[in-house]
């Protein structure tokens, strides 16, 4: 198991928000912070105002808000391919929270078994909250 791999996180879709108005999810890598929503927006299933998204594109850098598709703020192209990994690496998706403790709604290992499997989706259950990651490993 020496082989490298390159990580391609495509998309983050909330199935079922937490809170009311939405969530304020974050991604890790290990212990990095991967992506975080942007301020004074969040992740709903169901968007109703310019401030909710229920999908994150993070191939295309782009949005799903209450009116379709919009540009995602301070995208940053490439920000989300990650090659030469090896070993195994967690992924794991948080719920900030201002008057308690951030919450895990969910994590799963990536590693050199993940090649070849195309678009891998893992659904996060966590805390009240559905969310689903979709993502792919190729070889490095
Ligand atoms: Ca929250």
């Amino acid at each position: 198991m020496t082989g490298t791999y390159t990580l391609r996180i495509l998309r983050l879709q909330c199935m079922q928000s937490q809170e009311l108005d939405g969530d304020e999810p974050y991604l890790l890598m290990g212990d990095q912070v991967l992506w975080t929503v942007p301020e004074g927006t969040h992740m709903h299933h169901h968007p109703g105002n310019d401030n909710q998204f229920s999908i994150v594109d993070f191939a295309a850098g782009r949005v799903m808000e209450v009116n379709g598709w919009q540009e995602h703020q301070d995208f940053v192209r490439g920000h989300f391919v990650f090659a030469g990994l090896s070993g195994q690496h967690t992924i794991t998706l948080m719920e900030a929270d201002r008057l308690t403790s951030d919450d895990v709604l969910g994590r799963t290992p990536i590693s050199e078994r993940d090649m070849g499997r195309g678009e891998i989706q893992v659904e996060f259950a966590g805390d009240g909250a559905r969310y689903l990651l979709v993502y792919r490993v190729d070889p490095a």
